[in-house]
C-alpha cells in the first residue's frame, strides 16, 4: 500500500460542485454558488398555450450561465426572452439580461444541513436597475426552506426603488425526486404575485437535476421572480453544471497514469471500468499478487471495498491498486453509483 496512498491522495477530486433542483424552488435564487472551475448552464422553459381555436404557444425560455470565480464567490448572468421589465421605459425590447455576483456569506455547500445566507447584487440591463437579493435558506432532512429580500431600484424599467419578498420550500420524497412551490411578490406595487410549483427529479448516475413547473413567473431575474403574469405557464428547468478541467482533454488528452504494483507485488489482474461497469467483474488473482483498475469513464468513480478500503474519486484514465494478501473473496462497489459491483476472488 506504500506507492498506492501517495497516488490516491494526489487523486482526490475536487467536489462535484454543482447547482441543484434539489435544493431550489422554481422561483427564487437559492443560496447556491458553484464551485471554481465549475460553469453552471441553467436553462428554464416555460410556455403558455393560449385558448381559442388555434391553440398558439407562447415560450418563456431564461437561460442562466454562472461560475465560481472563488470559495464561496460566483459571478453569472441571467438571459430572458419574454419579459416584463420591459414595459416601463424600455418598452422597446422584452429580452432581459441580468448580470449579478454572488456572495455565501454564511454556510457550508448546497446541499447540507442547516443555514445559509448569500447576497446577490444585480444589475438589470432592460430595466435598467441596480437590483439585489438577499437570500436565506435552511436545511434539515428532507426540508429546504427558503426565504427571499430583494431590492429593486427600477421596478419593472420605472423610477421608485420597491422592495420584494419571496418565500418557499423544497420537500425531498427520496434521494432522486422531490416536490417544491414558493411566491414573490413587490411591495407597494399593483402587479401579480409570482408563484411556482415544481416536482424536482434528479437523473441517476449524472449531476444534473431536472425539474416540471407549474408558474406565472416570465423570467428567473430577481424582477421576473417578483411578477406574475395573469397566465399560468407550464415548462421544465435543467441544470448542467460544465466542469472546465474536463474540456482540457479535448485539447490535451490526458495520457493513462499506470498506477504502480502496490511494495512487493506484482499485478495479477487488470479491471478497466467503462460505462458505469466493472467491464471484468469478478477477476481471481493469486494471495500477494495486487489488482489494478483503471477508468475509462468520464465520470470519477471509486473502487470502495466492502471489507473497508477504498479508493479515493478516480477521474478518467486514473487508477487504484490494491494488493491481496489474505484468500478469500472480496466483493466491492462504486460510492457515487452502487450499482456497480464488482468481486476479487484470491487464492
Ligand atoms: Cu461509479
Amino acid at each position: 500500500m506504500r506507492s498506492t496512498l501517495p497516488f490516491a491522495l494526489a487523486l482526490v477530486a475536487a467536489p462535484l460542485g454543482a447547482q441543484s433542483l434539489m435544493y431550489r424552488s422554481p422561483n427564487l435564487g437559492g443560496t447556491w454558488v458553484g464551485d471554481p472551475g465549475v460553469v453552471q448552464f441553467d436553462f428554464v422553459h416555460r410556455f403558455y398555450v393560449s385558448p381559442g381555436p388555434n391553440h398558439s404557444v407562447q415560450n418563456f425560455p431564461t437561460f442562466t450561465l454562472a461560475a465560481g470565480v472563488a470559495k464561496n464567490v460566483g459571478i453569472g448572468a441571467v438571459f430572458g426572452t419574454k419579459s416584463m421589465a420591459g414595459l416601463g421605459r424600455s418598452a422597446n425590447s422584452t429580452n432581459e439580461t441580468q448580470v449579478f455576483a454572488r456572495w455565501r456569506a454564511w454556510g457550508a455547500p448546497e446541499g447540507s444541513a442547516g443555514l445559509h445566507v448569500s447576497i446577490t447584487p444585480a444589475y438589470n440591463l432592460l430595466a435598467k436597475s441596480v437590483d439585489g437579493e438577499l437570500g436565506v435558506d435552511w436545511t434539515t432532512g428532507p426540508l429546504t426552506l427558503e426565504g427571499a429580500a430583494r431590492y429593486i431600484q427600477k421596478p419593472l424599467g420605472a423610477s421608485g426603488s420597491r422592495a420584494a419578498f419571496g418565500g418557499g420550500f423544497v420537500a425531498r420524497v427520496n434521494r432522486y425526486v422531490a416536490v417544491s412551490a414558493d411566491v414573490g411578490a413587490f411591495r407597494g406595487l399593483s402587479v401579480l404575485a409570482a408563484w411556482s410549483a415544481g416536482v424536482q427529479i434528479v437523473i441517476p448516475g449524472s449531476p444534473h437535476t431536472f425539474a416540471f413547473e407549474m408558474s406565472n413567473a416570465p423570467t428567473s431575474s430577481i424582477q421576473g421572480n417578483s411578477i406574475g403574469l395573469a397566465q399560468r405557464l407550464y415548462g421544465f428547468e435543467f441544470t448542467i453544471p460544465l466542469h472546465v478541467k474536463r474540456f482540457g482533454q479535448l485539447f490535451h488528452p490526458a495520457v493513462p497514469a499506470a498506477v504502480a504494483a502496490p511494495a512487493g507485488a506484482t499485478i495479477g489482474a487488470e479491471v478497466t471500468i467503462r460505462g458505469f461497469h466493472f467491464v471484468t467483474d469478478t477477476i481471481t488473482v493469486s494471495a500477494g499478487q495486487a489488482v489494478r483498475w483503471t477508468n475509462a469513464d468520464a465520470i470519477d468513480h471509486t473502487v470502495t471495498f466492502d471489507d473497508g478500503p477504498a479508493s479515493a474519486m478516480i477521474p478518467q484514465n486514473g487508477g487504484y491498486a490494491r494488493r491481496f494478501d489474505q484468500p478469500g473473496t472480496y466483493t466491492y462497489h462504486c460510492t457515487p453509483h452502487p450499482y456497480m459491483k464488482g468481486v476479487v476472488v484470491v487464492k
